[in-house]
């Protein structure tokens, strides 16, 4: 009876490792194997497609801002908080095109200009906002915060646009 058992066992073990070495040469898994590499290489190949195409965008935007961005454009980039300009005095020359890059580190603010019409969107906590416009008159202009009371508070600054 004991040797029928050990004979038995023997069987089974051999059909097992059959089995297992069967379904190991299978094609189809073979197959499956392939479709995932294939999977991932077209993966790889979108996500280069689309990192080429974000860099193409990012080179246009640069080439659009160079192209507004000419020797007469003067720059300048304001950290706006509650309530205050870090920038408080901006001086430029009759003629220029100032751009005004407005960040905001606290609170809602906004940069206003009421003698060139120019103003920047209201932004929040972290937000960055631009207003270029051209400096066509001489003298000392007010910029302030628009939001509340923050003029009124001390949030001002002084154009110079000189001869
Ligand atoms: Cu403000």
């Amino acid at each position: 009876m004991n040797k029928y058992l050990m004979i038995g066992i023997i069987v089974l073990v051999i059909v097992a490792v059959g089995a297992y070495l069967y379904m190991n040469n299978q094609t189809p898994s073979a197959g499956i194997t392939d479709e995932a590499t294939n999977d991932a290489m077209v993966k790889k190949e979108s996500n280069e497609t689309a990192v080429e195409e974000k860099s193409e965008n990012e080179a246009m935007e640069k080439t659009e801002d160079t192209a507004i961005t000419d020797e007469s454009t003067k720059e300048f980039t304001l950290n706006a908080s509650s309530f205050k300009y870090d920038v408080t005095e901006i001086r430029v020359k009759k003629g220029d095109t100032v751009k005004i890059i407005l960040n905001n580190t606290g609170g809602i603010h906004d940069w206003v200009i009421d003698e060139f019409d120019a103003r920047t969107k209201q932004i929040n906590d972290g937000e960055t906002d631009t207003v270029t416009f051209v400096a066509s008159e001489t003298g000392e202009f007010e910029y302030y915060c628009s939001i509340g009371n923050h003029r009124a508070m001390g949030m001002v600054g002084t154009l110079i646009v000189e001869e």
